[in-house]
């Protein structure tokens, strides 16, 4: 979907206006209504390029649940598909709304039927022999309902909500209360996590199967239910095995007033328009090898011996002179940190995972899986066409893979495009944040340190009361690798935890101390178990995560931001002593005002170190952001307090089984 579209007018707010009226004047002499019938059925809906009409698998797919009642809930605000919502506004202090949103997730393809009109010749153009679509005149003149899901050109299964790739942007400002009804038409189990949501006063709400909900059954409706916790870039996504990848996954921007944000001063324009999700993508569900990156669910086909379909790369328009908000969120799903750069354009890098930081001003960007950053750019290059580059390592280095977008100036030609220099050899200029492998020691005139950044938020000064160890491994055996978050690899108990809390299921955890008490060596045999990290609560918490395999592994804490206070690399020879190496020779650890962060990289044969204040009892999940890891044992679960500390959830949530829920 275009993001240039939302500003469309078009012919489906027309039949909604003729339908409305329809409806209000049922004592209307029926030719009238009959009518507005005829008129309804020839312009509603999504037409191919010869007028007939096409029915979308999500059109079809809503039509078997009913639609919410919006007469029940005049409190709620509610907007149409393809209308703009009306919690999407400027904030203004002490002014929260209920957004409502309703999400089918449903099975859908990508270059179905409804992307024929995208390959009309009159969207077409060549450059050096290859094809494109022009995809500005797409976003003027294509209705912004179309359905159509471009990706790389192939046709390819996938899940997605609403029929959208990726999906809606829900914009909401701080404070908000979101409520989302989730109804899972698929014949799998989903769950929606709200990423960069602490859900403090709802821990229920955090959306992971069998920790903090029982998993949505196929068939079943869930309503999540929740205050909007924390400000930024933040993004949902499945959280049920790799259904992310798939599609599953949209951002969620939270907004504040002018006067809490510390950074109005440096932009003029904060769009939609100007958020970019990316993501490594899979073809027909198969999430063993990336074959592509998408920038907002769109890209030319990398995939070798395929038939090649003409391009379509995703618009972000500027105005020269203006100081535009970009907000990134990299969906990333296997071992693929990427890097991102906007030819001649620096990026003043404002913020990360939605913790505001002092400006810092690169030209490249490192994310790893789960990383959001938020840069401003001043459109004051010459009027012209720039590419916004992509580029993948690690796993995705191996295939060569890199994507484009394009960075386009209001006047300029949206089809003169330099191809020339697009090739996965190209090394953007300039100096990169975040560099995989960070060191601490690394800042340098090529690379800025992530621990380097200043938090605008300072916390007073703090030590901490308790200090976890903990590694994340990939050990090769003959039958494949095993993942392990502390040598164990982490298994999900049938009862969910927060749920059947009370019901003495502590018996089943294990822990890495408590198999040493049992005897058994997790070094040498494989455990497999509930690895559940107990931590008080009401104190400030040290956690020193390290990398025993030749990867970095992006780690995310769900329920809380932490500051990152250390990064580094000790070699594989020196990993395995760290806990021994930091109590005989503190690793360094940098004072007050380190960033803020949900998600963080851990560098290979490196360690990071956290800190956070465990104000907010629960369990939460914890948990390498690489899908193919985490799905297979590299997580735990960090259980902050003790059972009665934490918050009480609703009876029709806290049932012992999902029949019962
Ligand atoms: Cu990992």
């Amino acid at each position: 979907m275009h993001p240039g579209k939302t500003h469309q007018k078009n012919i489906r707010t027309t039949s909604k206006y003729y339908s409305f009226l329809c409806t209000m004047k049922v004592n209307l002499v029926q030719t009238i209504v009959l009518m507005c019938i005829i008129i309804i059925a020839q312009i509603h809906g999504i037409q191919d390029a010869d007028g007939k009409r096409i029915i979308s698998k999500y059109e079809s797919v809503q039509k078997l649940y009913p639609q919410p009642a919006r007469t029940e809930t005049p409190e709620w605000r509610v907007a149409d598909k393809n209308m703009p919502h009306p919690c999407k506004r400027n904030c203004v202090e002490n002014q929260p709304m209920t957004c409502y949103y309703y999400m089918v997730v449903h099975y859908d393809d990508t270059m179905s039927d409804t992307c024929k009109r995208y390959l009309q010749s009159k969207y077409r153009f060549n450059i050096d022999g290859k094809e494109f679509i022009d995809s500005f005149k797409i976003a003027e003149q294509e209705p912004a309902n179309d359905d159509c899901k471009y990706a790389d050109g192939l046709e390819s299964q996938v899940m997605v909500v609403n029929g959208q790739l990726p999906g809606q942007s829900i914009e909401v400002c701080f404070g908000d209360t979101i409520v989302a009804d989730v109804i899972n038409s698929m014949h799998e189990t989903t769950t929606i996590h709200w990423h960069g949501i602490h859900q403090r006063l709802t821990p229920h709400m955090d959306g992971v199967p069998h920790v903090t909900q029982y998993p949505i059954e196929a068939g079943q409706a869930f309503r999540y239910r929740f205050q909007v916790d924390h400000v930024g870039t933040n993004w949902w996504h499945s959280h049920t095995a790799h259904q992310r990848a798939f599609g599953l996954a949209g951002p969620l921007i939270v907004r504040q007033p002018p006067k809490l944000n510390p950074h109005v001063h440096l932009y003029d324009f904060d769009l939609t328009e100007h958020v970019i999700v990316i993501q490594d993508w899979v073809h027909n569900f198969d999430e063993s090898v990336a074959e592509n990156i998408l920038i907002n669910g769109v890209g030319r086909n990398m995939k070798k011996d395929s038939k090649t379909r003409p391009t379509l790369y995703a618009p972000f328009t500027v105005i020269r002179g203006g100081r535009y908000r970009f907000r990134v969120i990299f969906n990333g799903v296997s071992n693929c940190p990427i890097s991102m750069s906007i030819d001649k354009h620096d990026l003043l890098v404002i913020s990360s995972d939605g913790n505001d930081i002092e400006p810092v001003e690169v030209q490249k960007i490192m994310f790893h899986g789960a990383e959001r950053y938020d840069f401003v750019l001043h459109a004051n290059q010459i009027i012209a066409n720039y590419w916004i580059r992509v580029k993948g390592y690690s796993f995705c280095e191996k295939n060569n893979l890199h994507q484009e977008a394009i960075l386009h100036y209001t006047d300029s030609d949206t089809q003169e495009l330099d191809t020339s220099s697009i090739s996965y050899t190209y090394d953007a200029p300039g100096i990169m944040l975040n560099e995989l492998g960070d060191d601490t020691a690394g800042d340098n005139a090529h690379s800025i340190s992530l621990i380097s950044l200043n938090a605008k938020d300072i916390e007073p000064s703090m030590t901490p009361d308790v200090t976890y160890y903990t590694s994340m491994a990939a050990v090769e055996m003959a039958e494949g690798f095993r993942f392990q978050m502390d040598d164990i690899s982490f298994s999900m108990p049938k009862m969910s935890l927060l749920q059947t809390r009370n019901l003495g299921i502590g018996q089943f955890f294990c822990n890495i101390s408590q198999q040493a008490a049992l005897g058994f060596n997790c070094k040498q045999r494989h455990c497999k178990c509930p690895n559940v990290i107990q931590v008080p609560s009401q104190k400030n918490v040290e956690m020193v995560i390290s990398s025993k395999s030749v990867t970095a592994h992006p780690v995310h804490l769900h329920g809380y931001t932490f500051r990152v206070v250390g990064m580094g690399v000790l070699g594989e020879e020196r990993i395995s002593q760290i806990e021994e190496i930091d109590q005989r020779t503190p690793l360094p650890r940098r004072g007050r005002g380190a960033p803020l962060k949900d998600s963080v990289q851990v560098p290979a044969f490196g360690y990071t170190i956290i800190r956070f204040y465990s104000d907010s009892p629960g369990y939460w999940m914890f948990h390498c952001h690489i899908s193919t890891h985490s799905e297979n044992g590299m997580a735990a679960v960090v259980r902050v307090g003790e059972n009665v500390e934490m918050k009480m959830c609703p009876v029709s949530n806290c049932g012992l089984c999902s029949s019962v829920a």
